[in-house]
């Protein structure tokens, strides 16, 4: 199997166990459900754990231990599993990790549908949750019980694109022999590798920039072995939130560029970023990249740059804003990210419409703000369609006074 100490070559051929009988340079996409067994022994001791060998593709897949091997190496931990989502990913990691009576301690701001698992299915089962703000040291440190068994948080998060400190997190958990889960979507290993900060589970919705064409939903978690087998013959084989063959090849592809395309998204992200925070029309602008954003200080220590996502408000009424979002012409209105095409969306009422107004108030995600993800197009597009757009916004404000 192939090792490379550099990433660019690892997204193209880490992870690949050889050229198979027909010697294919893309990898065979393995399109069955089920393997066959030579005889009644070779597949009771296939089942037993006592011999290798695949046996049915929720368990396992040539294809799917492919996209895996290469996850593996890409984030620097011993071992992969891949999922049909990236829900099935976080569902699967905190059900395996955690039982009923157990305390899991996570952000108060997250994904939309992470929060709506942590805040409403895992206390149905038992399992306590404490929401907290992980960029702040002292409240992580209070929040800690004695049956905390895990801390799950993304950084930057969605949709605010706030920085936890990820050494700082890994520390606290060892101190107290807790498990740490982080979401690594919105970096993806050529900007951040958690792992390498003493974080034990790096998690993906590999739909995002992992795959990076807008044409796959899946998620990956990456981990030690013993952890990573765990959740593979329990929460993974059980729940069965398995990946297609097909899907995890349309990855494997993605990968290839993954390194290229992060590198651009994060180059029109920026461009864009100080384009809005120069609008006379925009009253902030969120992005890690910007020098005056709090988690400027991490870029160099754990992320290498700002990523390809931002969020922002406007100065003017919500209606504007709405005015402003239907009038783009080429960025498309549409949830998701990291993908070819520039994304927009209303995270209140689209990706976080799982908070109530006052969850949103809480975890101080404002209704009125916008997250919009720079796709692969020449930034002088995107930045023309967005000023033609806010122009649209600005004529509405006109002709209201
Ligand atoms: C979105 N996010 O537009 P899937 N973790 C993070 C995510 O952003 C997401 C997931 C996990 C969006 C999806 S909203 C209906 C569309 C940080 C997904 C979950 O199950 O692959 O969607 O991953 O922000």
């Amino acid at each position: 199997m192939w090792h490379s100490e550099h990433l660019e070559t690892n997204t193209i051929h880490g992870g690949k166990d050889g050229q198979g009988q027909h010697g294919p340079l893309s990898t065979p996409i393995y399109q069955t459900s089920t393997f066959v067994f030579d005889d009644v022994q070779q597949g009771a001791s296939r089942f037993a754990g006592e011999a290798g060998g695949h046996i049915y593709s929720r368990l396992g897949n040539p294809t799917v231990d492919e996209l895996e091997a290469r996850m593996a190496l890409l984030e620097g931990t011993e071992a992969a599993a891949a999922f049909g989502s990236g829900m099935g990913a976080v569902s699967a990691v905190v059900l395996g990790l955690l039982k009923q009576g157990d305390h899991l301690v996570t952000s108060h701001r997250l994904y939309g549908c992470t929060f709506a698992l942590f805040n409403h299915q895992l206390p149905a089962f038992g399992i306590e949750v404490s929401f907290v703000d992980l960029a702040d040291e002292a409240a992580v440190r209070a929040a800690i019980k004695p049956n905390t068994k895990v801390i799950y948080g993304e950084t930057p998060i969605n949709p605010c694109l706030s920085v936890a400190d990820l050494d700082m997190l890994a520390g606290i958990a060892k101190a107290h022999g807790i498990t740490t889960v982080i979401d690594n979507t919105f970096m993806s290993p050529v900007l951040q590798k958690p792992a390498k900060h003493g974080i034990d589970i790096v998690l993906h919705s590999a739909t995002k920039f992992l795959n990076g064409h807008g044409d796959v939903v899946a998620g990956i978690l990456c981990g030690p072995k013993d952890l990573i087998d765990q959740i593979k013959m329990t929460t993974r084989k059980d729940m069965g939130a398995i990946i297609s063959p097909h899907d995890a090849w349309l990855i494997i592809r993605g990968l290839k560029t993954l390194h290229l395309r992060v590198e651009r998204h994060c180059e029109n992200a920026l461009r864009v970023a100080d384009y809005l925070q120069s609008h006379p029309l925009v009253k902030k602008v969120d992005y890690p990249g910007l020098p005056g954003h709090p988690g400027y200080k991490l870029l160099g220590k754990q992320m290498k740059a700002g990523g390809g996502v931002l969020a922002f408000e406007l100065k003017a009424s919500f209606d504007q804003a709405v005015t402003f979002m239907n009038a783009l012409k080429m960025c498309k209105r549409a949830v998701s990210l990291g993908d070819a095409e520039t994304l927009i969306q209303h995270p209140a009422s689209m990706t976080h419409s799982t908070y109530t107004p006052e969850e949103l108030s809480e975890a101080g995600i404002p209704q009125t703000l916008i997250r919009l993800a720079p796709g692969l197009e020449h930034v002088d597009d995107i930045i023309a369609d967005i000023e033609q757009a806010l122009g649209a916004a600005a004529k509405q404000a006109t002709q209201a006074a």
